[in-house]
């Protein structure tokens, strides 16, 4: 679970112009707070503006919401949507923790409870979210997701909305050049939760597939992106498990010949509701990632691209446009390899390496890759060796740069988790 780090910490960390006391879980490095008021889901022109707001306006009458703080509490996190106690998103190798009373939310989930007890039936909800994961062209440890959420009144007049509703969006669909793959809205694997109408709660499944399906079509189909004119546009539903759903399920998409996940969905679970004081409610709510829809409808190679400053990236987009990005050079990548060893007792999770180096290179760093690793048969040490390919997106890096780069994320291990370099 932990992370020993033999470097003493800071006693307190700032975070949009507040300080905030550190205890030993603190892990949440200066690079990522650095990202925190960007908010790039709210910069005009940038690509993922324009997704947020052709996201929006397939839902025209719900609340748009999107200047939530990204510090939370892990109760709000995770316990308030049912999160079981031994569930792994809650680990400091999962998730950022400023102490071990405030967190950066790991999804825009979190919002669910409050934004339903102020009466919001219903609403889209964009912010940015973070997650400790590896490095790679579509990881990035800050991403942006859209919450949407329906909920109806549990009584017969609610469920007459949610058919009449129904029949709207299977008229609509009807017309539109789409092939989808469904599976059931309630199964065995899949069940309607305890004290739900079966009928109202399969109705709200219904509705949410429908909903969900018609928004697809309005951002991939009429989107530029040319998929639902002459092709149809494919969509598949799977059965997924969330902790604060059921039924749920999952979204792919298929597009430039693979099946792309977007999306996460289900309805809500009673508690939700329950906690959020709407106890005679019922409805659904999904969350969508940004960046890898908007990776597909821009042409966007890389998620780094996406926190460029580079006027040659930021001026080729205009907002409410998708147009296709072109790549202004692709430059050289270059390859460095550390090896060491950990001292016994102290662990080093994959995660912890890469926050050292994003911390160090920052967007100089493409991928991240373990080559090597294993346990010395007399001493019990464990030896690592990682690949990091530096490559910049903007420029050609010297050799010398890059040696400089790489001694100061040496440097930092050793400091850090006091490794001894092989
Ligand atoms: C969730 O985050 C749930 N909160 C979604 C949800 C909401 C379910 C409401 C039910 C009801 P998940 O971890 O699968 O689920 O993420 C949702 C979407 O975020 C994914 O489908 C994907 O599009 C995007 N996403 C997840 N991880 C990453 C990542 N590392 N980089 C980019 N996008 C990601
Ligand atoms: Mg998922």
């Amino acid at each position: 679970m932990s992370s020993a780090s033999p470097s003493p910490l800071p006693r307190t960390v700032e975070i949009l112009g507040r300080q905030y006391p550190t205890d030993d879980i603190t892990n949440i490095p200066p690079s990522i707070i650095s990202k925190i008021p960007l908010r790039l889901h709210t910069k005009p022109h940038h690509p993922l503006s324009t997704l947020r707001s052709l996201i929006e306006s397939a839902y025209p009458d719900f609340a748009h919401l999107s200047s939530l703080s990204p510090l939370v509490t892990p109760f709000k996190n995770f316990d308030e949507l049912s999160f079981p106690l031994d569930h792994p998103g809650r680990s400091v190798t999962d998730s950022y923790y400023i102490n071990k009373d405030l967190m950066l939310r790991t999804h825009t989930s979190t919002h669910e409870v409050e934004t339903f007890r102020k009466g919001d039936m219903k609403w889209l909800l964009t912010a940015d979210v973070y997650r400790r994961d590896e490095i790679d062209g579509s990881h990035y440890p800050v991403f942006h997701q859209v919450e949407g959420a329906k909920i109806f009144t549990a009584d017969a007049n609610g469920l007459k909305e949610v058919e009449e509703d129904n029949v709207r969006l299977e008229r609509l669909l009807a017309k539109e050049n789409i092939v989808i793959e469904d599976v059931p809205n309630v199964s065995k694997t899949n069940p309607v939760q305890e004290g739900h109408d079966p009928v109202f709660a399969e109705a709200v499944a219904r509705n949410l597939k429908l909903s969900l399906n018609h928004l697809i079509l309005r951002v991939f189909g009429r989107g530029g992106a040319g998929v639902g004119k002459e092709e149809p546009l494919r969509v598949r539903w799977i059965e997924a498990y969330f902790p604060f759903t059921s039924p749920s399920f999952e979204v792919e998409v298929f597009f430039q010949g693979k099946w792309l996940e977007i999306l996460g969905s289900g309805v809500v679970r009673q508690a939700t509701l329950d906690t959020a004081g709407v106890q005679n409610k019922i409805g659904w709510a999904f969350g969508l990632g940004l960046e890898r829809i908007a990776m597909v409808l821009f042409s966007i190679p890389d998620i780094r691209l996406f926190w460029s400053t580079d006027e040659r990236f930021l001026s080729q987009f205009e907002q409410g446009k998708i147009t296709t990005f072109k790549p202004y050079s692709k430059y050289p990548s270059c390859f460095k390899d550390v090896s060491f060893w950990l001292p016994r007792g102290v662990s080093l999770h994959d995660n912890d390496f890469c926050d050292v180096v994003r911390d160090v290179a920052g967007d100089l760093v493409e991928d991240v890759k373990k080559i090597d690793h294993f346990v010395h048969p007399k001493t019990n040490r464990m030896s690592n060796c990682f690949r990091i390919n530096y490559r910049s997106m903007d420029r050609s890096l010297s050799n010398e740069e890059v040696n400089d780069i790489q001694d100061s994320v040496v440097s930092r291990l050793k400091e850090q988790f006091a490794v001894e370099v092989r």
